[in-house]
Protein backbone atom coordinates (compact mmCIF):
# COMPACT_ATOMS: atom_id res chain seq x y z
CA UNK A 1 0.00 0.00 0.00
CA UNK A 2 1.49 3.13 -0.84
CA UNK A 3 1.53 5.49 1.94
CA UNK A 4 1.97 9.55 2.59
CA UNK A 5 5.07 11.35 4.12
CA UNK A 6 4.21 13.08 6.20
CA UNK A 7 6.12 16.36 8.32
CA UNK A 8 4.05 17.50 11.13
CA UNK A 9 5.76 20.97 12.68
CA UNK A 10 4.88 21.00 16.63
CA UNK A 11 4.48 18.41 19.03
CA UNK A 12 1.42 19.90 21.29
CA UNK A 13 -1.85 18.29 21.57
CA UNK A 14 -3.33 18.58 18.04
CA UNK A 15 0.38 17.84 16.42
CA UNK A 16 0.59 14.49 18.53
CA UNK A 17 -3.24 13.59 18.25
CA UNK A 18 -2.94 14.12 14.48
CA UNK A 19 0.29 11.93 14.37
CA UNK A 20 -0.86 9.13 15.99
CA UNK A 21 -3.64 8.65 13.89
CA UNK A 22 -1.91 9.20 10.67
CA UNK A 23 0.52 6.67 11.30
CA UNK A 24 -2.28 4.06 12.11
CA UNK A 25 -3.39 4.71 8.56
CA UNK A 26 0.20 3.78 7.77
CA UNK A 27 2.01 7.06 6.79
CA UNK A 28 5.18 7.75 7.13
CA UNK A 29 5.21 10.41 9.86
CA UNK A 30 7.90 12.57 11.53
CA UNK A 31 6.57 15.53 14.69
CA UNK A 32 9.71 18.55 14.44
CA UNK A 33 9.28 19.80 17.93
CA UNK A 34 11.37 22.86 19.00
CA UNK A 35 11.16 22.32 22.52
CA UNK A 36 13.95 19.90 23.75
CA UNK A 37 12.06 18.92 27.15
CA UNK A 38 9.69 16.37 26.89
CA UNK A 39 7.64 17.70 29.79
CA UNK A 40 6.04 21.08 28.73
CA UNK A 41 5.09 24.36 30.74
CA UNK A 42 2.75 23.38 33.85
CA UNK A 43 -0.65 24.06 33.78
CA UNK A 44 -3.60 22.26 33.64
CA UNK A 45 -7.14 22.91 31.62
CA UNK A 46 -10.75 21.56 30.61
CA UNK A 47 -11.16 18.79 28.62
CA UNK A 48 -14.96 18.65 27.33
CA UNK A 49 -16.15 14.96 26.40
CA UNK A 50 -15.97 15.37 23.09
CA UNK A 51 -12.33 15.67 23.31
CA UNK A 52 -12.04 13.27 25.81
CA UNK A 53 -13.71 11.16 23.37
CA UNK A 54 -11.04 11.22 20.63
CA UNK A 55 -8.46 10.62 23.15
CA UNK A 56 -9.89 7.60 24.17
CA UNK A 57 -9.80 6.82 19.60
CA UNK A 58 -6.22 7.02 20.74
CA UNK A 59 -6.15 4.50 23.92
CA UNK A 60 -5.87 7.50 26.11
CA UNK A 61 -7.48 7.09 29.66
CA UNK A 62 -6.84 10.72 30.84
CA UNK A 63 -7.96 10.14 34.15
CA UNK A 64 -5.64 7.17 34.93
CA UNK A 65 -2.92 9.69 33.62
CA UNK A 66 -4.39 11.91 36.62
CA UNK A 67 -7.21 13.55 35.25
CA UNK A 68 -9.88 15.16 37.40
CA UNK A 69 -13.34 14.26 36.62
CA UNK A 70 -15.63 17.37 36.42
CA UNK A 71 -18.61 15.77 38.14
CA UNK A 72 -19.70 19.42 39.04
CA UNK A 73 -19.62 23.08 39.13
CA UNK A 74 -20.56 26.14 40.97
CA UNK A 75 -20.45 29.44 40.07
CA UNK A 76 -20.78 32.18 42.42
CA UNK A 77 -20.90 36.17 41.52
CA UNK A 78 -18.09 38.82 42.51
CA UNK A 79 -20.10 39.06 46.41
CA UNK A 80 -19.86 35.14 46.55
CA UNK A 81 -23.57 34.46 45.91
CA UNK A 82 -24.62 31.25 44.00
CA UNK A 83 -25.65 32.10 40.48
CA UNK A 84 -25.92 28.77 39.01
CA UNK A 85 -24.54 25.04 39.30
CA UNK A 86 -24.23 22.33 37.24
CA UNK A 87 -23.24 18.60 37.43
CA UNK A 88 -21.89 16.86 34.46
CA UNK A 89 -20.74 13.25 33.59
CA UNK A 90 -24.11 11.91 35.68
CA UNK A 91 -24.74 9.51 32.92
CA UNK A 92 -22.60 6.98 33.71
CA UNK A 93 -22.79 5.36 30.23
CA UNK A 94 -22.50 8.33 28.35
CA UNK A 95 -19.19 9.23 30.26
CA UNK A 96 -17.45 6.08 29.29
CA UNK A 97 -17.71 7.18 26.19
CA UNK A 98 -16.39 10.83 27.03
CA UNK A 99 -15.63 12.24 30.44
CA UNK A 100 -15.74 15.49 31.42
CA UNK A 101 -12.07 16.22 33.11
CA UNK A 102 -9.68 18.57 34.26
CA UNK A 103 -6.49 17.65 32.81
CA UNK A 104 -3.26 18.82 33.90
CA UNK A 105 -0.66 19.50 30.77
CA UNK A 106 2.19 17.54 31.38
CA UNK A 107 0.34 14.22 32.25
CA UNK A 108 -1.87 14.41 29.18
CA UNK A 109 1.03 15.38 27.05
CA UNK A 110 3.00 12.63 28.11
CA UNK A 111 0.31 10.34 27.41
CA UNK A 112 -0.17 11.58 24.28
CA UNK A 113 3.66 11.23 23.72
CA UNK A 114 3.47 7.96 24.30
CA UNK A 115 0.69 6.72 22.38
CA UNK A 116 2.17 8.46 19.28
CA UNK A 117 5.36 6.71 19.66
CA UNK A 118 3.80 3.19 19.93
CA UNK A 119 2.27 4.23 16.99
CA UNK A 120 5.86 4.01 15.17
CA UNK A 121 5.54 8.17 14.96
CA UNK A 122 9.22 9.46 14.63
CA UNK A 123 9.64 12.56 17.26
CA UNK A 124 12.44 14.73 16.36
CA UNK A 125 12.65 17.33 19.80
CA UNK A 126 15.19 20.39 19.78
CA UNK A 127 14.47 20.86 16.12
CA UNK A 128 12.72 24.58 15.40
CA UNK A 129 10.75 24.63 11.85
CA UNK A 130 11.85 28.06 10.43
CA UNK A 131 9.81 28.66 7.47
CA UNK A 132 7.83 26.28 4.71
CA UNK A 133 8.60 26.23 1.15
CA UNK A 134 4.68 26.00 -0.24
CA UNK A 135 5.51 25.47 -3.75
CA UNK A 136 7.73 22.30 -3.04
CA UNK A 137 6.21 20.69 0.16
CA UNK A 138 9.80 21.72 2.31
CA UNK A 139 10.20 22.86 5.62
CA UNK A 140 13.67 24.53 6.42
CA UNK A 141 15.05 24.20 10.34
CA UNK A 142 17.05 26.80 12.40
CA UNK A 143 20.16 25.08 11.43
CA UNK A 144 19.31 25.58 7.54
CA UNK A 145 19.03 21.92 7.14
CA UNK A 146 15.63 20.73 4.89
CA UNK A 147 13.54 17.90 4.64
CA UNK A 148 10.50 17.44 2.23
CA UNK A 149 7.31 15.62 1.96
CA UNK A 150 4.04 15.33 0.41
CA UNK A 151 2.24 17.04 3.32
CA UNK A 152 3.08 19.38 5.49
CA UNK A 153 0.76 20.28 8.80
CA UNK A 154 1.71 22.88 10.76
CA UNK A 155 0.27 22.62 14.57
CA UNK A 156 2.74 25.08 16.10
CA UNK A 157 0.76 26.90 18.24
CA UNK A 158 -0.45 30.25 18.21
CA UNK A 159 2.84 32.10 17.55
CA UNK A 160 3.50 29.67 14.45
CA UNK A 161 6.11 30.16 12.16
CA UNK A 162 4.54 28.21 9.39
CA UNK A 163 1.15 30.29 9.71
CA UNK A 164 2.30 33.79 7.45
CA UNK A 165 3.52 31.15 4.56
CA UNK A 166 -0.12 29.88 4.39
CA UNK A 167 -2.19 33.04 5.06
CA UNK A 168 -1.62 36.77 5.04
CA UNK A 169 -0.20 37.39 8.36
CA UNK A 170 -0.84 41.08 8.12
CA UNK A 171 -4.30 40.64 7.83
CA UNK A 172 -4.66 37.68 10.11
CA UNK A 173 -2.56 37.09 13.11
CA UNK A 174 -3.47 36.77 16.84
CA UNK A 175 -4.93 39.87 18.43
CA UNK A 176 -6.24 40.25 21.84
CA UNK A 177 -9.82 41.14 20.58
CA UNK A 178 -11.63 41.75 23.71
CA UNK A 179 -8.69 43.14 26.20
CA UNK A 180 -8.76 40.57 28.64
CA UNK A 181 -5.20 39.54 30.49
CA UNK A 182 -5.16 36.24 32.70
CA UNK A 183 -3.75 35.56 35.85
CA UNK A 184 -2.37 31.77 36.76
CA UNK A 185 -1.39 30.16 39.85
CA UNK A 186 -1.54 26.82 41.91
CA UNK A 187 -2.36 25.84 45.39
CA UNK A 188 -2.04 22.47 47.05
CA UNK A 189 -5.94 21.02 47.48
CA UNK A 190 -4.36 20.63 51.23
CA UNK A 191 -4.01 24.08 51.94
CA UNK A 192 -7.13 25.12 51.34
CA UNK A 193 -8.91 22.43 53.08
CA UNK A 194 -6.98 23.45 55.82
CA UNK A 195 -7.24 26.81 55.92
CA UNK A 196 -10.50 27.70 58.11
CA UNK A 197 -12.01 30.22 55.68
CA UNK A 198 -11.72 28.67 52.59
CA UNK A 199 -12.38 24.97 53.98
CA UNK A 200 -16.28 25.53 52.85
CA UNK A 201 -15.06 25.63 49.72
CA UNK A 202 -14.36 21.81 48.98
CA UNK A 203 -16.87 19.63 48.99
CA UNK A 204 -18.27 16.69 47.45
CA UNK A 205 -20.05 18.42 45.57
CA UNK A 206 -18.02 21.49 43.80
CA UNK A 207 -15.18 19.87 41.90
CA UNK A 208 -14.84 23.14 40.28
CA UNK A 209 -15.96 26.94 41.65
CA UNK A 210 -15.74 30.18 40.01
CA UNK A 211 -16.93 33.89 40.89
CA UNK A 212 -17.57 36.27 38.14
CA UNK A 213 -18.29 40.04 38.13
CA UNK A 214 -17.49 43.26 36.65
CA UNK A 215 -15.36 42.18 33.79
CA UNK A 216 -13.75 39.91 35.88
CA UNK A 217 -13.76 35.96 36.85
CA UNK A 218 -11.67 33.57 38.77
CA UNK A 219 -11.87 30.13 37.82
CA UNK A 220 -10.67 27.47 40.43
CA UNK A 221 -10.17 23.58 39.62
CA UNK A 222 -8.78 20.56 40.42
CA UNK A 223 -5.90 18.72 38.95
CA UNK A 224 -3.09 16.05 39.07
CA UNK A 225 -5.26 13.16 40.97
CA UNK A 226 -7.21 15.66 42.56
CA UNK A 227 -3.77 16.83 44.64
CA UNK A 228 -3.40 20.71 43.38
CA UNK A 229 -5.95 23.29 42.38
CA UNK A 230 -5.13 25.28 39.50
CA UNK A 231 -6.50 29.09 39.05
CA UNK A 232 -7.34 31.09 36.64
CA UNK A 233 -8.53 34.71 36.91
CA UNK A 234 -9.21 37.52 34.00
CA UNK A 235 -9.78 40.87 34.14
CA UNK A 236 -9.23 43.83 31.57
CA UNK A 237 -5.79 44.70 30.30
CA UNK A 238 -6.11 48.12 31.14
CA UNK A 239 -7.23 47.55 34.46
CA UNK A 240 -4.25 49.52 36.27
CA UNK A 241 -4.67 52.62 34.16
CA UNK A 242 -8.01 52.88 35.12
CA UNK A 243 -8.56 52.07 39.26
CA UNK A 244 -5.06 51.01 40.36
CA UNK A 245 -3.75 54.33 42.64
CA UNK A 246 -0.37 53.24 42.38
CA UNK A 247 0.40 53.17 38.18
CA UNK A 248 3.14 51.39 38.50
CA UNK A 249 1.70 48.71 39.50
CA UNK A 250 1.18 47.58 36.03
CA UNK A 251 -1.58 45.16 35.13
CA UNK A 252 -0.82 45.34 31.55
CA UNK A 253 1.29 42.33 30.54
CA UNK A 254 3.44 41.04 28.18
CA UNK A 255 3.21 37.20 28.07
CA UNK A 256 4.10 34.70 31.23
CA UNK A 257 4.86 37.91 32.68
CA UNK A 258 5.02 37.87 36.82
CA UNK A 259 2.81 39.62 38.70
CA UNK A 260 2.94 41.13 42.23
CA UNK A 261 0.69 39.72 44.54
CA UNK A 262 -0.26 43.59 45.53
CA UNK A 263 -1.37 43.81 41.80
CA UNK A 264 -2.99 40.55 41.93
CA UNK A 265 -5.15 41.43 45.08
CA UNK A 266 -5.67 45.15 43.88
CA UNK A 267 -7.91 43.69 40.93
CA UNK A 268 -9.97 41.58 42.93
CA UNK A 269 -10.44 44.11 45.64
CA UNK A 270 -14.26 44.31 45.17
CA UNK A 271 -14.55 40.80 45.31
CA UNK A 272 -15.96 38.29 47.75
CA UNK A 273 -13.54 37.11 50.77
CA UNK A 274 -13.13 34.14 50.40
CA UNK A 275 -11.46 34.23 46.71
CA UNK A 276 -9.48 36.88 47.97
CA UNK A 277 -8.18 34.31 50.46
CA UNK A 278 -6.89 32.30 47.10
CA UNK A 279 -3.90 34.69 46.59
CA UNK A 280 -3.29 35.18 50.47
CA UNK A 281 -2.74 31.32 50.31
CA UNK A 282 -0.87 30.95 47.56
CA UNK A 283 3.04 31.66 46.76
CA UNK A 284 3.62 35.65 46.60
CA UNK A 285 6.07 34.98 43.90
CA UNK A 286 3.87 32.30 41.43
CA UNK A 287 1.39 34.74 39.72
CA UNK A 288 2.20 35.19 36.11
CA UNK A 289 -0.49 36.96 34.07
CA UNK A 290 -0.34 37.15 29.97
CA UNK A 291 -2.38 38.97 27.82
CA UNK A 292 -5.36 36.13 25.74
CA UNK A 293 -5.58 36.31 22.24
CA UNK A 294 -7.25 35.00 19.70
CA UNK A 295 -7.72 35.14 15.86
CA UNK A 296 -9.99 35.87 12.94
CA UNK A 297 -11.64 33.69 10.63
CA UNK A 298 -9.19 33.33 7.58
CA UNK A 299 -10.13 32.13 3.73
CA UNK A 300 -7.92 29.34 3.19
CA UNK A 301 -6.45 26.66 6.05
CA UNK A 302 -4.26 25.25 3.19
CA UNK A 303 -1.60 26.46 0.54
CA UNK A 304 -0.82 23.36 -2.16
CA UNK A 305 0.09 20.74 0.70
CA UNK A 306 0.48 22.46 3.79
CA UNK A 307 -1.98 23.08 5.85
CA UNK A 308 -2.89 24.11 9.87
CA UNK A 309 -4.21 22.70 12.36
CA UNK A 310 -5.39 23.99 16.06
CA UNK A 311 -4.16 27.31 17.29
CA UNK A 312 -1.73 28.13 14.80
CA UNK A 313 -5.36 28.06 12.38
CA UNK A 314 -8.01 29.40 14.66
CA UNK A 315 -6.99 30.72 18.28
CA UNK A 316 -9.77 30.61 20.48
CA UNK A 317 -10.27 32.76 24.01
CA UNK A 318 -10.31 30.22 26.63
CA UNK A 319 -13.59 31.43 27.87
CA UNK A 320 -15.18 28.70 26.28
CA UNK A 321 -11.87 26.31 27.61
CA UNK A 322 -11.76 24.33 23.98
CA UNK A 323 -8.93 25.37 22.09
CA UNK A 324 -6.91 22.11 22.99
CA UNK A 325 -10.18 20.45 22.44
CA UNK A 326 -10.45 21.60 18.75
CA UNK A 327 -6.53 20.91 18.17
CA UNK A 328 -7.31 17.50 19.10
CA UNK A 329 -10.89 17.22 17.19
CA UNK A 330 -8.67 18.48 14.18
CA UNK A 331 -5.98 15.93 14.22
CA UNK A 332 -8.43 13.11 14.69
CA UNK A 333 -10.59 14.75 11.69
CA UNK A 334 -7.52 14.98 9.49
CA UNK A 335 -6.35 11.70 10.66
CA UNK A 336 -9.55 9.99 9.31
CA UNK A 337 -9.80 11.77 6.17
CA UNK A 338 -6.40 10.63 4.95
CA UNK A 339 -7.05 6.93 4.79
CA UNK A 340 -4.88 4.50 4.38
CA UNK A 341 -5.86 4.70 0.49
CA UNK A 342 -5.18 8.31 0.04
CA UNK A 343 -2.33 9.19 -2.97
CA UNK A 344 -0.36 11.98 -2.88
CA UNK A 345 -2.93 13.00 -5.99
CA UNK A 346 -5.83 13.01 -3.68
CA UNK A 347 -4.50 15.45 -1.29
CA UNK A 348 -5.85 19.00 -2.15
CA UNK A 349 -9.12 17.45 -2.44
CA UNK A 350 -8.77 15.95 0.91
CA UNK A 351 -7.45 18.86 2.77
CA UNK A 352 -10.74 20.96 1.32
CA UNK A 353 -12.46 18.60 2.70
CA UNK A 354 -10.59 18.83 6.26
CA UNK A 355 -11.43 22.40 6.16
CA UNK A 356 -14.94 22.36 4.99
CA UNK A 357 -15.64 19.18 7.89
CA UNK A 358 -14.09 21.73 10.93
CA UNK A 359 -14.52 25.39 9.71
CA UNK A 360 -18.21 25.31 10.97
CA UNK A 361 -17.37 24.10 14.52
CA UNK A 362 -14.11 26.31 14.87
CA UNK A 363 -16.29 29.86 14.12
CA UNK A 364 -19.30 28.26 16.36
CA UNK A 365 -16.63 28.19 19.41
CA UNK A 366 -15.18 31.14 18.57
CA UNK A 367 -18.18 33.29 18.39
CA UNK A 368 -19.25 31.38 21.86
CA UNK A 369 -15.88 32.28 23.42
CA UNK A 370 -16.51 35.87 22.62
CA UNK A 371 -19.94 35.71 23.94
CA UNK A 372 -18.10 34.38 27.33
CA UNK A 373 -15.53 36.49 27.27
CA UNK A 374 -17.49 39.42 27.68
CA UNK A 375 -19.85 37.96 30.38
CA UNK A 376 -22.77 37.88 28.58
CA UNK A 377 -23.74 34.31 28.98
CA UNK A 378 -27.02 33.02 31.30
CA UNK A 379 -27.86 29.42 32.19
CA UNK A 380 -29.55 28.79 29.32
CA UNK A 381 -26.46 29.85 26.86
CA UNK A 382 -23.95 27.91 28.99
CA UNK A 383 -26.11 24.44 28.84
CA UNK A 384 -26.53 25.18 24.80
CA UNK A 385 -22.61 25.87 24.34
CA UNK A 386 -22.47 22.57 26.65
CA UNK A 387 -24.26 20.37 24.79
CA UNK A 388 -23.35 21.69 21.10
CA UNK A 389 -19.27 20.93 22.64
CA UNK A 390 -19.81 17.81 24.37
CA UNK A 391 -22.06 15.94 21.88
CA UNK A 392 -20.00 15.84 18.92
CA UNK A 393 -18.36 12.75 17.90
CA UNK A 394 -15.56 13.96 15.59
CA UNK A 395 -13.84 10.69 14.43
CA UNK A 396 -17.59 9.53 13.69
CA UNK A 397 -18.54 12.97 11.69
CA UNK A 398 -14.88 12.67 10.01
CA UNK A 399 -15.88 8.84 9.05
CA UNK A 400 -19.48 10.12 7.54
CA UNK A 401 -17.84 13.13 5.79
CA UNK A 402 -15.64 10.66 3.84
CA UNK A 403 -18.27 8.27 2.90
CA UNK A 404 -20.44 11.38 1.44
CA UNK A 405 -17.34 12.66 -0.22
CA UNK A 406 -16.25 9.38 -2.10
CA UNK A 407 -19.71 8.70 -2.72
CA UNK A 408 -20.39 11.77 -4.55
CA UNK A 409 -16.55 11.60 -6.45
CA UNK A 410 -18.50 8.31 -7.93
CA UNK A 411 -15.83 6.23 -5.65
CA UNK A 412 -12.83 7.79 -6.88
CA UNK A 413 -10.95 10.92 -5.53
CA UNK A 414 -10.70 14.23 -7.70
CA UNK A 415 -6.60 14.28 -8.39
CA UNK A 416 -5.05 17.70 -8.54
CA UNK A 417 -4.60 17.36 -11.66
C1 LIG B 1 -5.22 30.94 30.08
C2 LIG B 1 -5.52 29.81 29.14
C3 LIG B 1 -6.43 28.81 29.51
C4 LIG B 1 -6.77 27.76 28.64
N1 LIG B 1 -7.69 26.82 29.03
C5 LIG B 1 -8.07 25.86 28.17
C6 LIG B 1 -9.06 24.88 28.55
O1 LIG B 1 -9.57 24.89 29.68
N2 LIG B 1 -9.42 23.93 27.64
C7 LIG B 1 -8.85 23.90 26.38
O2 LIG B 1 -9.25 23.03 25.59
N3 LIG B 1 -7.91 24.80 26.00
C8 LIG B 1 -7.50 25.76 26.86
N4 LIG B 1 -6.55 26.67 26.48
C9 LIG B 1 -6.02 26.63 25.11
C10 LIG B 1 -5.00 25.56 24.85
O3 LIG B 1 -3.91 25.65 25.74
C11 LIG B 1 -4.48 25.71 23.41
O4 LIG B 1 -5.55 26.01 22.57
C12 LIG B 1 -3.84 24.40 22.94
O5 LIG B 1 -2.66 24.18 23.65
C13 LIG B 1 -3.56 24.43 21.44
O6 LIG B 1 -2.93 23.22 21.05
P1 LIG B 1 -1.98 23.15 19.80
O7 LIG B 1 -1.61 21.72 19.66
O8 LIG B 1 -2.63 23.83 18.64
O9 LIG B 1 -0.74 24.05 20.17
P2 LIG B 1 0.30 23.93 21.38
O10 LIG B 1 -0.20 23.04 22.45
O11 LIG B 1 0.68 25.33 21.71
O12 LIG B 1 1.53 23.19 20.72
C14 LIG B 1 2.39 23.78 19.79
C15 LIG B 1 3.71 23.02 19.80
O13 LIG B 1 4.51 23.47 18.72
C16 LIG B 1 5.82 23.71 19.18
N5 LIG B 1 6.38 24.73 18.29
C17 LIG B 1 6.06 26.03 18.22
N6 LIG B 1 6.75 26.65 17.26
C18 LIG B 1 7.54 25.72 16.69
C19 LIG B 1 8.48 25.75 15.62
N7 LIG B 1 8.76 26.86 14.96
N8 LIG B 1 9.12 24.59 15.29
C20 LIG B 1 8.84 23.43 15.95
N9 LIG B 1 7.95 23.35 16.97
C21 LIG B 1 7.31 24.48 17.33
C22 LIG B 1 5.66 24.16 20.61
O14 LIG B 1 6.83 23.99 21.37
C23 LIG B 1 4.52 23.25 21.07
O15 LIG B 1 4.97 22.03 21.57
C24 LIG B 1 -6.18 27.71 27.35
C25 LIG B 1 -5.23 28.68 26.98
C26 LIG B 1 -4.90 29.73 27.86
C27 LIG B 1 -3.89 30.76 27.43
C1 LIG C 1 -17.68 11.25 38.55
O1 LIG C 1 -18.74 10.57 37.91
C2 LIG C 1 -18.42 9.27 37.43
C3 LIG C 1 -19.66 8.67 36.80
O2 LIG C 1 -20.04 9.30 35.63
C4 LIG C 1 -17.98 8.39 38.57
O3 LIG C 1 -17.59 7.12 38.07
C5 LIG C 1 -16.81 9.03 39.29
O4 LIG C 1 -16.48 8.27 40.43
C6 LIG C 1 -17.15 10.46 39.73
N1 LIG C 1 -15.93 11.05 40.23
C7 LIG C 1 -15.87 11.75 41.36
C8 LIG C 1 -14.50 12.27 41.71
O5 LIG C 1 -16.84 11.98 42.04
C1 LIG D 1 1.85 25.76 -5.34
O1 LIG D 1 2.71 24.85 -6.02
C2 LIG D 1 3.07 25.24 -7.34
C3 LIG D 1 3.99 24.18 -7.95
O2 LIG D 1 3.92 22.98 -7.30
C4 LIG D 1 3.79 26.56 -7.33
O3 LIG D 1 4.04 26.98 -8.66
C5 LIG D 1 2.96 27.60 -6.60
O4 LIG D 1 3.72 28.77 -6.46
C6 LIG D 1 2.56 27.09 -5.25
N1 LIG D 1 1.72 28.07 -4.57
C7 LIG D 1 2.10 28.67 -3.48
C8 LIG D 1 1.19 29.74 -2.95
O5 LIG D 1 3.11 28.36 -2.86
C1 LIG E 1 -10.74 49.18 29.22
O1 LIG E 1 -11.24 48.00 28.59
C2 LIG E 1 -12.64 47.86 28.60
C3 LIG E 1 -12.96 46.54 27.91
O2 LIG E 1 -12.33 45.48 28.52
C4 LIG E 1 -13.30 49.03 27.88
O3 LIG E 1 -14.70 48.92 27.98
C5 LIG E 1 -12.83 50.35 28.49
O4 LIG E 1 -13.33 51.42 27.72
C6 LIG E 1 -11.30 50.41 28.51
N1 LIG E 1 -10.88 51.63 29.17
C7 LIG E 1 -9.84 52.35 28.75
C8 LIG E 1 -9.50 53.55 29.57
O5 LIG E 1 -9.20 52.05 27.76
C1 LIG F 1 -1.15 20.94 39.08
C2 LIG F 1 -1.04 22.05 38.13
O1 LIG F 1 -1.67 22.11 37.09
N1 LIG F 1 -0.20 22.97 38.47
C3 LIG F 1 0.09 24.08 37.63
C4 LIG F 1 -0.94 25.17 37.72
O2 LIG F 1 -0.52 26.29 37.00
C5 LIG F 1 0.71 26.83 37.40
C6 LIG F 1 0.95 28.11 36.64
O3 LIG F 1 0.91 27.93 35.25
C7 LIG F 1 1.82 25.81 37.21
O4 LIG F 1 3.06 26.31 37.61
C8 LIG F 1 1.47 24.58 37.99
O5 LIG F 1 2.44 23.58 37.78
Amino acid sequence: MASLKIIIVGAGKGGLAAATGLARNGHQVTVYERSTSTSEIGYAFRITPNSDRCLKCLGIDTVAGGAVAANSSRMFNAEGQVVFSFKENNDVEKAKRGTSVFAYRPQLHQQLLQVALDSGVKVLSGQRVESVDTGKTTIKLADGVTASADLVIAADGLHSAVRSHVIDSTRFSPKPSTGQSAIRFMLSKSVVQNDSIMSTMVDEDSHMFSWKGNNKRILVYPVDYDQQYNITCTYPSNFSSEQTSNKNSAAVVAYNQKISFDTALDIYSDFDPIAKRLFSLADPDGFRAWQLQDMDDHPSWSVNHTTLLGDACHAVLPFGFSGASMAIEDGVTISTLLSPDVRAEDLSARLKLYEEVRRPRVAKVRESSLVLAKGLEDKEFMQEYMMFLSSHDAVEYAKQALSRYLETASGKDATDA
